[in-house]
């Protein structure tokens, strides 16, 4: 299909259309990136917004639960919410999105929802520039609410925080008075963490566990993107609906702040040239990813080893027939 016709029809709203083109944009051939560089850069024109919230947790703590009642919720005021997985782990089994689809049955029937299973194999930097796409495609659809969910690992939450406006961490009650274990670097990305299953016996325990992160929040350094009282921690129950509507109070506020502080435009623009720097790295690393590339590579290197070339010249005359560094 035309790049014109194809950004046509995700504008006016065409599900079908959307998926090709995340599909397009998952796609590593070289005239399928090309095309899809142009439709981007043509979408981008239509200067659509949609409210971009990343959402991580371990498996089990509730995400697909949350994504559910708080994606219903949202549709039942009438906003359009789309669903992408950021799935750092192409072994998982059981928490797939695809999996998900059933764990999300409401959701993936309302009309105002779109969810997008997450492709299968791939490397990390591949997906990050994939869901970062699928997320500008889903915007320039209309979609008020666009939700990327990750699991927990390390990595992907920072692919996510990067991509959002907001960064959500749910969290589950512990036993104990001790923090889950989480690491700092994630804690200090959180936006707003729900501590998720407060209800029945498991109450008073997330109250706990929400009093002790609220605690450890408020020893992090100050970031100049929050108001008086951000990040903070909240309980929810996702299974009872429960705080859900305080929670989306709170990403309402937090991320109002922000626009009128100027601080949503100036996270976005530094979110758009981390990307481009990141786009260039693996572009320059893809490069070597090729027959030719390996070979000249593996010359090279019998010629080091032979002692024929020293690793310098070796690396330089690599790099002058990639044509990063000049003649
Ligand atoms: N009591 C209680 N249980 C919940 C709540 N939310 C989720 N659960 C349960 O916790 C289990 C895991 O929920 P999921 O929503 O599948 O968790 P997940 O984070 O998506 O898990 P993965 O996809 O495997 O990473 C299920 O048995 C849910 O019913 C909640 O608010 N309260
Ligand atoms: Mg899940």
């Amino acid at each position: 299909m035309e790049t014109e016709t194809l950004a046509q029809k995700i504008v006016d709203g065409d599900r079908r259309a959307l998926s090709r083109a995340i599909t397009l944009v998952e796609s590593r051939r070289a005239d399928h990136r090309a095309q899809a560089a142009a439709l981007l850069q043509q979408l981008a024109q239509a200067g659509r917004q949609a409210f971009r919230i990343g959402l991580s947790g371990t498996p089990g703590v509730g995400k697909s639960t949350f994504i559910e009642s708080f994606g219903m919720m949202l549709t039942e005021q009438g906003l359009r919410v789309a669903v992408l997985a950021v799935d750092p782990s192409s072994t998982r089994t059981g928490g797939s999105i695809l999996g998900d689809k059933t764990r999300m049955p409401l959701l993936a029937r309302a009309p105002g929802a779109y969810i997008r299973p997450s492709p299968s194999q791939s490397q990390l930097g591949g997906i990050a520039r994939r869901s970062r796409e699928a997320v500008a495609l889903c915007e320039a659809a209309g979609f008020d609410v666009v939700l990327i969910e990750t699991v927990g690992v390390g990595q992907s939450e920072t692919v996510v925080s990067e991509i959002s406006d907001l960064f959500l961490l749910l969290l589950a009650p512990a036993g104990g008075d001790e923090l889950q274990g989480v690491k700092r670097g994630i804690m200090e990305r959180a936006d707003l963490i729900l501590v998720n299953k407060a209800d029945g016996a498991l109450k008073p325990a997330a109250m706990r566990t929400c009093a002790d992160y609220a605690g450890a929040l408020r020893l992090l350094r100050k970031r100049a993107r929050d108001p008086e009282g951000f990040p903070k921690a909240i309980t929810v129950s996702a299974l009872e609906n429960a705080g859900l509507e305080t929670a989306w109070d709170e990403m309402q506020a937090l991320v109002g702040w922000r626009r009128e502080a100027g601080h949503y435009d100036r996270i976005r623009s530094e979110q758009a040239r981390f990307w481009f720097g990141e786009e260039v790295r693996e572009g320059l690393l893809s490069a070597l990813d090729n027959g030719a590339a390996k070979a000249r590579m593996a010359e090279l290197a019998a010629q080091v080893v032979a002692g024929e070339l020293t690793p310098e010249l070796a690396a330089q005359t690599m790099l002058t027939g990639l044509g990063v560094v000049p003649r």
